[in-house]
């Protein structure tokens, strides 16, 4: 063969190689869009100690409304003038009287969504799980599927709720503790864990809530956003230099004065899987770190919740109708209380002071 001809093939094989790199190249990179788009996208938590596959609910993203429904006509001139209805960042602030009931459950039943919401009943506190539980199958997420996990340290205290068709309830057995900031603070941890064990591609959404507490109206679809925030009833009102953050600056749950959006419950979060994922996987991560030097802070993991929600916006804020406190009176602005706290003696109920 002639040096030609050598050249010739070595060419060749040089221009075949590339277009098969480049087919390479391009393989993936349709693969990687094809995969997000219909499956979602990886999600990895911020610290790297786990890695969870979620699956992303592109449907979510897509309002499909019946063609049949027929409803109010909106307005974009009148509506409520008493209240804020959207963040800064344009997040919707959800009062009773912004949205039609009727037509967001119109759009979100063929969806066929499934909801996951935990509560924790450690101690003396499945006393409220009776009334908790039932009044949710009233008021929360009816005609929906609901999965209720219910973490306890004492199972057979769970009282049995007649639950419709499409909803059920899983008792997950905790230890005990003999400190309440510890039984509150660890829920993170737990939420975490439920989620990447149990919960993973088989549940839409997640709600957090307290246990000491009662539904009394809706709570439906409307709450429905990836990252979910329910504003806290006691400080709606103030400036925030009165919020009670964490001012330490040694805890990670460190906020500055002058910082700060609205204050918020760790009584009631939620969203989507893999946000609420992330979220509980930066307190705990977060908690943990702080223990390490020493410190708790000020409200356990509300106060990281808070820190958390300060950088990460919540793309849904939920009005204090969302948790409301029964010794509290009711402002003219709260039409309805959806979801409260009920009255309770703390040094009865809590296994330390
Ligand atoms: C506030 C928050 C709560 C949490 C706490 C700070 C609201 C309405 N509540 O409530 O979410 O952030 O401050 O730590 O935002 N629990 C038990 N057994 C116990 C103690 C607590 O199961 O012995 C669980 C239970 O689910 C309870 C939750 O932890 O609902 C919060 O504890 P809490 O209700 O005593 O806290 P509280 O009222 O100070």
């Amino acid at each position: 063969m002639s040096f030609k001809m050598h050249l010739l093939t070595g060419r060749t094989v040089a221009v075949i190689l590339l277009v098969l790199l480049l087919l390479g190249v391009l393989y993936s990179y349709i693969w990687r869009h094809y995969r997000d788009g219909i499956f979602g996208q990886e999600v990895r938590p911020a610290d790297g100690s786990s890695r969870v596959d979620f699956t992303i609910v592109n449907h979510w993203f897509h309002l499909v409304a019946s063609d049949y429904l027929e409803y109010q006509q909106p307005s974009i001139v009148q509506g409520r003038t008493d209240v804020v209805t959207v963040t800064p960042w344009l997040a919707p602030i959800v009062w009773e009287g912004t949205y039609n009931p009727q037509l967001l459950d119109s759009i979100y039943r063929p969806q066929n969504i499934s909801i996951a919401a935990t509560v924790f009943a450690v101690g003396k506190y499945t006393k409220f799980l009776r009334d908790f539980l039932e009044t949710a199958e009233q008021h929360f997420f009816v005609g929906f599927k609901v999965h209720v996990y219910v973490f306890t340290d004492r199972p057979k205290e769970v009282h049995q709720v007649k639950m419709a068709a499409g909803r059920q309830l899983t008792v997950v057995p905790v230890p005990g503790s003999n400190r309440w900031q510890e039984i509150s603070a660890r829920r993170m941890e737990l939420i975490q864990t439920l989620i990447e064990e149990k919960l993973q591609n088989h549940m839409d959404y997640i709600f957090c809530l307290d246990v000491d507490s009662k539904f009394h109206g809706r709570w439906g679809t409307e709450s429905l956003g990836a990252l979910v925030a329910v504003i806290h009833p006691g400080y709606y009102k103030d400036d925030r230099s009165k919020f009670p953050y964490e001012r330490r600056h040694e805890s990670t749950a460190y906020v500055a004065p002058g910082k700060g959006d609205f204050y918020y419950c760790g009584g009631a979060f939620g969203g989507l899987l893999q946000e609420v994922h992330r979220l509980a996987n930066t307190c705990r991560t977060n908690f943990e770190a702080d223990a390490k030097k020493g410190i708790e802070a000020a409200w356990q993991e509300e106060s990281h919740l808070n820190r958390y929600m300060l950088i990460n916006k919540p793309t849904k804020v939920l009005s204090p109708e969302y948790l409301w406190q029964d010794f509290k009176p009711r402002n003219p602005e709260v039409r309805i209380i959806r979801f409260s706290g009920v009255i309770k003696n703390y040094a009865d109920i809590r296994p330390n002071v």
